[in-house]
């Protein structure tokens, strides 16, 4: 039968404190199986692999097709590939959320690529791969691109009906994150889609349509994870994972009612949370959520079109954290209409907030954002090395202006990690956790190489 790799591929530069699955991937090597076809997965970060590493590894598989994913921080990487397999396969497809985002300019920036493809691929990537691969293509279904033809995003009506992701094709217990450390972690989406218009956000891939899954459905990949692959962790990567509260409260009481004994973690919308709703959250097993607080400032959260107040996101932090879950801040620094004092002030809102971890990002215009129009008319689009621990690849986005320049942001952004890390009373807090020593000792470690890079530069 021919043969099908789908690659994720290597990180350049950083290594990465997380090793997380690709679901992407996982949803459509489970569609291509489920039309008949043989798919791999080689997951080259969790698998450790190079460029030289995972092009040998691939080539040696003599694949049919190659098709690899790529956001836009990893693009380089993704095309640096397509070019060294170019002479190993016969069909070279990109997909994911760089060329969801930027459609046919994937062909000026690696000509070597056969097809693009745009938005959700379960429905119709399978049927097209499959006369490709009989050496007849068809016409082009929607979300294909080639050098000559763009299609908008092509989009799933309805999650639930598609099959598990392939997990089986992927390498499980190479996955890991620091909050669940030695447990085997699986990630999950029990809905897609999000209709709020945060500047910053590219939903070139899952769009603007809120698409949740039954309770019932995601209970059983759950279960089917925990007891085929032994997953005690779970990380919802919803957009929107708890604006129906009632949907989560039901998914609540069956993992209780089941007996389930697992931890997870999710992402929500600081609007979205309350007082029963977090306490069936606990009693289900959530141990941490993410917020995205972006800033201390109304002003930012308004430029930002975040659709949020100040004052709930300092309520749902205090919720949260009277409910006994531990809470991770997502914060931007470098906003346009911030300057360095303003930046230090969101810092100390985080330490006041009582945030268990923050993740400091530069505020990034990624194509398909809002943010990056304005950026390209503003003259405000760089790309370059991103100036925070866990902002990678060769390529990421960065909002320049003349206030905010690489190098000032290069300065907040050790500050910020220095001051919310590095405070006596936050290591005194982790290292009197269980197994926050060693935590601390990791995470610690990875921030002060770090830290001590930026001082160099
Ligand atoms: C989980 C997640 C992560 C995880 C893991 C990423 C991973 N390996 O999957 C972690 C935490 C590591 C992460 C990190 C980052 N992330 Co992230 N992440 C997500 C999130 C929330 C879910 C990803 C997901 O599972 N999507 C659902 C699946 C179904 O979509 P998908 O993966 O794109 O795959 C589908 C299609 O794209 C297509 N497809 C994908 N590959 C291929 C290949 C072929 C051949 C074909 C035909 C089709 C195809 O079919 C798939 C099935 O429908 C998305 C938001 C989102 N809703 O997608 C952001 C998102 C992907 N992340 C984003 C960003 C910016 C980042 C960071 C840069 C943030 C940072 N800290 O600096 C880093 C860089 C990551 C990197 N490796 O490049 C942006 C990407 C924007 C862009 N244009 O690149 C997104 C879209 C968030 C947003 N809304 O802006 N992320
Ligand atoms: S950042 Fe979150 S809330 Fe805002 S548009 Fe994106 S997914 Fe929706």
């Amino acid at each position: 039968m021919a043969k099908i790799i789908l690659v994720n591929p290597p990180i350049p530069g950083k290594n990465p404190s997380l090793r997380i699955p690709c679901l992407g991937l996982g949803y459509l090597a489970a569609a291509l199986r489920q039309a008949g076809l043989d798919p791999r997965i080689i997951d080259s970060p969790a698998l450790g692999l190079d460029h030289g590493a995972a092009a040998r590894q691939i080539a040696g598989l003599k694949p049919d097709m190659v098709g690899i994913t790529a956001t836009t921080p990893l693009s380089d990487s993704a095309y640096r590939l397509a070019k060294a397999l170019r002479p190993h396969t016969r069909w070279l497809i990109l997909g994911g959320a760089h060329p969801s985002a930027v459609g046919r300019r994937i062909f000026a920036q690696c000509p070597e690529l056969d097809y693009g493809f745009r938005g959700e691929a379960e429905e119709s990537f399978p049927a097209f791969a499959k006369t490709l691969l009989d050496g007849k293509p068809g016409p082009l279904p929607p979300g294909i691109i080639s050098a000559e033809r763009d299609s908008p995003p092509a989009s799933i009506a309805d999650p639930e009906k598609l099959p598990f992701p392939a997990w089986d094709l992927m390498p499980m217990g190479r996955y890991r994150h620091p909050v669940f450390p030695g447990e085997r972690l699986a990630t999950l989406l029990s809905s897609r889609g999000c209709p709020y218009q945060c500047i910053f956000c590219d939903k070139s891939v899952c769009g603007s349509k809120y698409r949740p899954r039954s309770p019932e459905s995601v209970l059983a990949e759950i279960a089917a994870l925990n007891s085929k692959h032994g997953a005690t962790a779970f990380m919802f990567y919803d957009d929107l994972f708890s604006s129906d509260r009632a949907r989560v409260i039901e998914l609540c009481r069956l993992i209780i009612s089941r007996g389930l004994k697992i931890r997870w973690k999710c992402e929500c919308r600081a609007n979205t949370v309350d007082d029963e709703l977090l306490a069936w959250m606990k009693q289900a097993g959530c141990v941490q959520i993410a917020f995205g607080i972006e800033t201390a400032h109304q002003r930012g959260l308004d430029w930002l079109r975040k659709g949020l107040k100040v004052e709930q996101v300092q309520e749902a932090v205090a919720k949260t954290k009277k409910a006994g879950i531990k809470v991770l801040g997502y914060l931007m620094l470098g906003i346009p209409g911030e300057d360095y004092d303003e930046e230090l002030q969101t810092v100390e809102f985080a330490i006041a907030l009582g945030l268990d971890y923050a993740q400091f990002a530069s505020l990034s215009p990624f194509p398909g954002t809002p943010l990056y129009d304005l950026a390209q008319e503003k003259g405000w689009y760089r790309e370059g090395p991103g100036p925070a621990p866990e902002e990678y690849g060769d390529t990421r986005p960065l909002l320049i202006t003349d206030y905010w320049t690489a190098e000032r942001l290069r300065r907040i952004m050790s500050q910020a990690y220095r001051r919310f890390y590095f405070r006596p009373g936050y290591l005194l807090k982790t290292a009197l956790r269980p197994s926050g020593f060693l935590d601390l000792a990791r995470s610690g470690l990875r921030l002060l190489g770090w830290l001590f890079a930026q001082l160099r530069a």
